[in-house]
């Protein structure tokens, strides 16, 4: 029993430890557009990786319609969820299934008010597949 629990722990140390190649090798592939996305006529392009969105921060206008590109070429089946915290879930502003190499545009419009929203796909936030929608009201 013994060896079988040490088996299973050293396997998933190398599982871990491979999704830590993926994420960086993604990383390395994605950093030439890694930069905050600023709006730009509302409209904004998030990419979701395994395990991650790209970019994870966004930066939009209050009071703003937004036409989110919500790309994803990767093989995992994601959600781009926003609620207004982490903590605060009882409304989610949307939350949209982004099945595996497919895009999706939402139209989401922003609170008339300066917040960080809360951006996470829902199966693998404890992957830190989470980012963020920071609300200004002069960006
Ligand atoms: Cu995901």
């Amino acid at each position: 029993m013994k060896a079988i629990r040490l088996w299973t722990r050293g396997l998933r140390i190398t599982l871990g430890g491979f999704a830590l190649v993926l994420m960086l090798v993604a990383a390395g592939v994605w950093a030439t557009a890694a930069e905050p996305e600023e709006s730009a006529q509302g409209e904004v392009t998030v990419t979701a990786l395994n395990f991650a969105f790209e970019p994870s921060t966004v930066v939009v206008k209050a009071g703003e319609k937004i036409r989110f590109q919500v790309k994803n070429p990767s093989s995992g089946y994601h959600t781009f969820t926003v609620y207004r915290s982490s903590k605060d879930r009882e409304n989610a502003l949307v939350d949209a299934d982004v099945p595996p190499r497919q895009d999706q545009v939402i139209e989401l419009e922003m609170p008339d008010e300066e917040i960080t929203l809360y951006l996470v796909c829902l199966p693998h936030e404890s992957l830190g597949m989470v980012g963020s929608i920071v609300v200004k009201a002069n960006p």
